[in-house]
């Protein structure tokens, strides 16, 4: 793989970069301050996509954009307490917990994805980590879904050591894994793991080989110097990650984050793309989930931003999303092809 190269601001570096516990995936050279980042999300709006439209155009086609559909291949019941999530067992929200999916039931998933465009397969588990008799199962359909000739994601929670490589050797492409905010912010919203837990399980799958997929929240109550400080942490992964979803929260009914923040202005979200696609340009930036409350015009900026890839198909993992045909509609609008 190409080594990923950055662009690295004037600023001196004033670093408050959580230090990696294990693993190769780690801040250590600190290429982007949080306060380069923060004057990158308050320089005026026609600047700042500027800037980021010219760094997307060094590496990308700007009227391209990648489809990955999501699947939840195990839904429902997980211990975490992860304050945004509506598949936490501690909140009421109405989503049933249910087993691991069967092999052939997630391979005609994949199948229908692929006849309707998606090039990129993504599939998700309500696990704190999987346990080894949980991971052999998802290791058979990583290795059909690939046959199938997709790209494959998994989000699986913390891995163990092993794990990572068992995956790569599945066939996995990428491995997902949040860091969901800044290192300050991160205790507001979840207390049954440490930020160094996420950096470290990120370690053994960049050490396995396997892309890393890591990005975050918006719209969780954070102060915009907690989005440059995940952005920051993003960035300052040596390599950053190959593929950076940004999410807006979607805010569920009895997650204890629904109705208590007000939904993030879309402009806001904007910058945060652009943000990340100014300090990761080599990266597939996600305009991930949160679309089904954004406007055509807002998802539109998303795109001018640098975001190069959405989630397709009309359901995220518990949540919807706008469905296969409105997608065809706002790409065909805009001219942009899927990749
Ligand atoms: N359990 C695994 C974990 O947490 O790593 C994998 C699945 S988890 C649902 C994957 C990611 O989905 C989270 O890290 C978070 O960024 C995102 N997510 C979950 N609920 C969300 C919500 N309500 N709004 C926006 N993003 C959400
Ligand atoms: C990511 O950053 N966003 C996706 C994917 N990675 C796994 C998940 C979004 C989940 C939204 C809430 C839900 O549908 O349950
Ligand atoms: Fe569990 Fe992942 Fe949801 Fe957290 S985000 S509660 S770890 S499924």
């Amino acid at each position: 793989m190409t080594p990923l190269d950055s662009h690295p601001p004037a600023a001196p570096a004033a670093p408050h970069v959580a230090a990696a516990s294990s693993g190769s995936t780690s801040p250590a050279a600190v290429r982007w301050t949080t306060e380069a980042v923060q004057a990158l999300l308050d320089l005026p709006l026609p600047e700042l996509l500027f800037r980021a439209q010219s760094v997307h155009r060094e590496h990308f086609d700007p009227t391209r954009v990648q489809l990955s559909t999501l699947l939840s291949i195990k839904t429902g019941g997980c211990p975490e307490d992860c304050a945004y999530c509506p598949q936490s067992k501690r909140f009421d929200t109405g989503v049933e917990d249910s087993a691991l999916m069967k092999l052939g039931d997630v391979l005609g998933a994949a199948k229908a994805a692929k006849a309707a465009g998606a090039s990129r397969f993504c599939m998700g588990a309500a696990w704190r980590g999987p346990k080894q008799r949980d991971l052999e199962p998802v290791l058979e359909m990583v290795k059909e879904v690939k046959a199938l000739g997709l790209e494959t994601c998994a989000t699986l929670g913390l891995l163990k050591d092993g794990q990572a490589e068992q995956l790569r050797d599945a066939g996995l492409d990428y491995y997902n894994h949040n860091l969901d905010t800044s290192p300050e912010f991160y205790g507001d919203i979840i207390s049954t793991r440490e930020y160094q837990d996420r950096l470290a399980t990120l370690g053994r799958v960049r050490d396995a080989g396997l892309n890393v997929c890591c990005g975050g929240i918006v719209g969780m109550g954070e102060s915009v110097r907690d989005r440059a400080g995940l952005v920051a942490q993003l960035a300052n992964l040596d390599p950053y990650p190959e593929s950076v979803p940004i999410n807006a929260l979607v805010q569920v009914e009895g997650t204890p984050l629904a109705e208590t923040v007000p939904p993030v202005d879309v402009l806001d979200f904007v910058r945060v793309i652009a943000a990340a696609r100014i300090t990761m340009p080599k990266a597939f930036v996600r305009l991930s989930a949160g679309r089904t409350q954004m406007s055509d015009e807002g998802q539109a900026m998303c795109f001018l931003a640098g975001a190069n890839s959405i989630f397709y198909g009309d359901r995220l993992l518990t949540t919807g999303n706008p469905d296969a045909d409105r997608d065809r509609h706002l790409l065909g609008r805009l001219g942009m092809q899927p990749l």
